[in-house]
Formats: structure tokens, sequence, C-alpha cells
């Protein structure tokens, strides 16, 4: 019998499970190149800790690893049902609640090391933690997407972590009882921009879409599109940094002044942004709360041990 040693939290609604054991260890020296080891000879690792039998659609993973630069408290790689992902704002703070619930870490900032470079975090003394995520920036203004079955949809480009299409101007209704129509609008988005061969900079995949509207409990409303096109519960901490990157750029939110970002779930984060440079460093709050610290096993005899795929 194989087991995974995992904590599993909730951000604001999403889900993250933290592998703290039971992985392969991985050969490189960043965390990029640790992910690459993952993704090209051990993805089934990956694959039977989100897939069904023993995860599911919304899960997001997040590998424990060891640091790879000097004062970092420890590395990690994200992932979910389809792959990787660069950055991942929920997922850093149920890290962070998990360490803590560990013993690992106490109250204070913590830096960490990710596949698209050092963020940091705080945790503090009430649960909440503020995530200084990567710099963040839009890329292209008001491009034009042929959606099959919906016509021509406008939105920006922006990078937050991941690469996101941002979209206000959609016709769309922004409620929980309407996230099927929603999941099939975002995915005819994701369909266009890929038909179109619109990308992010370096031809990065714009794998999450992410829908605005207004909300009377906060700033925004959103509603976004993950990569396994399961919808993100949470307001998506990369795509609220997305969203401040374009909000700095319209000149629409001055620094240092708080955005409340509501997800569809009505779950909110807090964020703020200073500029650096011509990008800008998002900071992200949210609150992570614990919902099992258990061992996954896998069993050589059972025909789904490694998954269920498709
Ligand atoms: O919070 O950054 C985030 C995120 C990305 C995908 C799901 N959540």
């Amino acid at each position: 019998m194989k087991k995974i040693r995992v904590i599993d939290s909730h951000t604001a609604g999403e889900p993250t499970r933290l592998v703290m054991e039971g992985f392969p260890s991985l050969a490189g020296k960043t965390i990029a190149e640790k992910c690459d080891d993952l993704r090209q000879h051990h993805d089934q690792w990956r694959r039977v800790s989100m897939l069904e039998p023993r995860g599911h659609d919304v899960l997001v993973g997040a590998l424990y690893c060891e640091p790879v630069s000097p004062g970092a408290t420890c590395g990690v790689i994200f992932f979910n049902n389809t792959g990787y992902l660069g950055m991942c704002g929920h997922g850093t703070i149920g890290l962070v609640a998990s360490l803590y619930h560990l013993g690992v870490i106490t109250p204070g900032e913590h830096y960490i090391d990710t596949t698209v470079g050092p963020v940091s975090a705080t945790l503090h003394e009430d649960g909440a933690v503020t995530v200084r995520n990567v710099p963040a920036y839009r890329y292209r203004r008001e491009v034009s997407v042929d959606v099959p079955g919906y016509g021509v949809v406008h939105g920006d480009i922006a990078w937050g972590g991941n690469w996101f299409f941002l979209i206000s101007d959609h016709g769309q209704s922004l409620r929980l009882d309407n996230v099927e129509a929603l999941t099939a609008f975002t995915w005819a988005v994701r369909q266009g921009l890929e038909a179109a061969s619109i990308t992010g900079a370096n031809q990065g995949l714009i794998d999450h879409i992410e829908l605005f509207a207004d909300d009377p409990e906060a700033d925004s409303r959103n509603f976004v599109l993950c990569p396994g096109k399961a919808y993100d519960r949470s307001p998506c901490g990369t795509g609220t940094s997305a969203k401040l990157a374009c909000l700095a750029a319209d000149s629409k939110l001055p620094p240092h002044t708080t955005w409340r970002q509501a997800s569809i779930c009505g779950s909110q984060f807090e964020a703020y942004y200073e500029w650096e440079g011509e990008q800008i460093r998002p900071y992200i709050k949210g609150h992570a709360y614990l919902s099992a610290d258990a061992t996954l096993l896998i069993d050589e005899q059972d025909p789904f041990a490694w998954g269920i795929t498709s």
C-alpha cells in the first residue's frame, strides 16, 4: 500500500490539498525545474491525488518542497485535475494555514518559493493570511475574440501568476444558480482564444477566464473558470492580482487602496497593490479553514489505484 500524507483546507470556499509526504523526490535546483520533473516523470502522483476517486475537479494540489532560496520556509508546486499552475493565491493561504496547523510555522511573514518566483505570506494572529504575490501586469487591453456561439467579446489579458482573460462586458448574469451557463460561456471564450492563437506574453497559454459584475457587498464580484473547467469558489488570488493590474493600468484604483473582491459564492478577498516599475505588486488577504488531516491510500490491487482518467 502506498501512502500520501495530506492536509485539506478551503480558502473562501476553494479547496487546497497540501501534500506533505509520499511523492517521489524531485530533480532540479529551482521549483520550476522540480515542477518540470514532476510533470515529465511522475505525473501519476498528481493524478492520483487530484482525480477521482481520491480527488475531484475543483481541488487544487500544493506539493510541499524544501526551500531553494536562502531564508525561505518552503517551496510549493501547485497543480489540479488537468495539469500545473504557476502561482495560486487561495492555495498559498491554504498552505500557510495548514503549516500552522502542523506546527511548522508561527504567525509572521514567511518566504515561499514557487514555480513563477518567490512570494511571501504573512500569517496574522487571527488566522488570516496576506499573500505578497509575484508582480502582476496588464499585457494587452480590449482584445477582441470571436467566441463560438456567442459572437465577438472584448477583454484584457493580464498576468497575476497565471494568465487571465478579463471580461466586464459579457451580458452574463453572475449568480451561483447560473454557473452552468457561465461555465459554457467562459469555456467557449477559452476555445475562441486558442482558435485565434491569442496568448499571454511569450506565447503563455491563457488558461483562466474571469468575468466581472457589480456586487452590493464588495467592489466587484467575479466568476473565474480554471484550466480544468471547474470554477473557482474563491475570488481567486491570482485572478484578483490580474484585476488589480488592470485597475492600476486604467488609473481606476490608487496604490494602497483596499479592493474587496467577491467570488461567485459570496466569499471575499481584500486586496491592494504597490507600483514596482511598470508592474504592480499585489497583496491578497483571505482566510483558510482546515477540513482534513489524512493519509491517502493507494492499493495496487485497486483498478482505479492511479485515478480515473479519460
Ligand atoms: O487563488 O490564484 C488562485 C487560484 C488559481 C486557481 C484556483 N485558485
